[in-house]
């Protein structure tokens, strides 16, 4: 018999967008990104994993369907942590050869740009990894399921960095605060739409890696500066810098999508609307007050301080009467749990 074990990891939104790989295989990408890892009480993953003697295949069910264990992202996943435990020799020999099953559910809408990928190969990862009994750093492995993955293994906001490493060993997350640093920092997501996006992250980078030249401009001389500027400002807690340079980069990541051939356009008119409100907000109040940023989907995902929070509920629910956008307000998280 094996213990089950169960872990929640949390979902994490780039102030610095990821956008195009160096080596597809590896998951290595093109810059360095930057994020907040979200509090789990709201949206997360949560996934439990067991390796028992008996279990004839490995098999993983997603949001209670049984799914393919033949993915070679999972089976990479799989694959490192068992070399891994068996470098660390962290587990038996008799262990390592058992089959693994693995149960895997998001609360929040699966593959509409809300970062599920980022919080499911975070969640699976971290609890192979103490199936295992592995106790090397896992962001790398994490990374192998899906690149904006390994960001989500840790809490406060967080750096992948690029590295330079062919193999990808330098290719890794670091923490750069953690989630008590800024505590008066909050996310208020705005579900636009929750149907599948219709060219996935994976391809959507694969065709901007190949024809935009604005992706090339972008990787050269847009993101090293703005990854250095907003992690100061992130560390002095400047939240009119913050909020200016993760616009300006949601803004870019989505001119490059637009730049790619053919265009991806993940944004609708709503999204664009957002964009337009939150401009004219912070026009009327004088200041920066609240961003805005937008992944691979319609929807936003809002940075404001604490106090901005019931005066921008205040506003959404003026414009969109029939929204609820009060149910995903977030905090910051300090990154995964472990259930049992
Ligand atoms: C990010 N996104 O930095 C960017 C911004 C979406 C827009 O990382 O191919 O699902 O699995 O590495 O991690 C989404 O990409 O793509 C993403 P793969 P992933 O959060």
């Amino acid at each position: 018999m094996s213990d089950i074990i169960t872990v929640i990891a949390p979902v994490n939104i780039a102030v610095i967008k990821y956008w195009g790989k160096r080596d597809e295989d590896l998951i290595l990408p093109l810059n360095d990104s930057v994020s907040a890892t979200l509090d789990t009480s709201i949206m997360c993953a949560k996934t439990s994993v067991c390796a028992r003697a008996d279990f004839k295949e490995d098999a993983i069910w997603l949001n209670g369907k049984k799914e393919s264990f033949d993915s070679p992202r999972l089976q990479n996943c799989l694959g490192e942590i068992k070399l891994r435990a068996a470098a660390e020799k962290s587990v038996s020999e008799d262990f390592l050869q058992r089959k693994v099953h693995v149960c895997s559910e998001n609360n929040f809408p699966t593959a509409a740009g809300l970062a599920s990928s980022a919080a499911g190969y975070a969640c699976l990862v971290t609890a192979l990894a103490k199936l295992y009994k592995v106790k090397s750093d896992v962001s790398s492995i994490a990374r192998l399921g899906s690149g904006s993955a390994c960001r989500s293994v840790y809490g406060g906001f967080v750096r992948w960095h690029a590295g330079i490493n062919p193999n990808g060993t330098d290719s890794v997350a670091t923490q750069i605060v953690d989630s008590t640093h800024w505590p008066e920092m909050h996310a208020l997501i705005l579900v636009v739409g929750d149907t599948k996006k219709k060219t996935s992250s994976t391809v959507g980078m694969r065709i901007a890696t190949q024809t935009s030249e604005l992706l090339k401009h972008r990787v050269k001389y847009c993101v090293p500066e703005r990854t250095e500027e907003i992690i100061q400002a992130i560390r002095q807690k400047d939240f009119p810098k913050f909020a200016e340079i993760t616009m300006k980069d949601s803004n870019q990541f989505h001119a490059v999508a637009l730049d790619s051939y053919p265009p991806c356009v993940y944004m609708t008119d709503v999204s664009h609307f957002i964009v337009d409100l939150i401009h004219k907000y912070n026009t009327a109040s004088g200041s920066v007050k609240v961003a805005y940023t937008f992944d691979a989907g319609p929807n936003a995902c809002l940075y404001l301080l604490k106090d901005e929070v019931p005066k921008v509920i205040s506003l959404i629910k003026h414009v969109f009467p029939t929204s609820k956008p009060e149910s995903f307000i977030t905090g910051l998280s300090s990154g995964e749990e472990v259930l049992s």
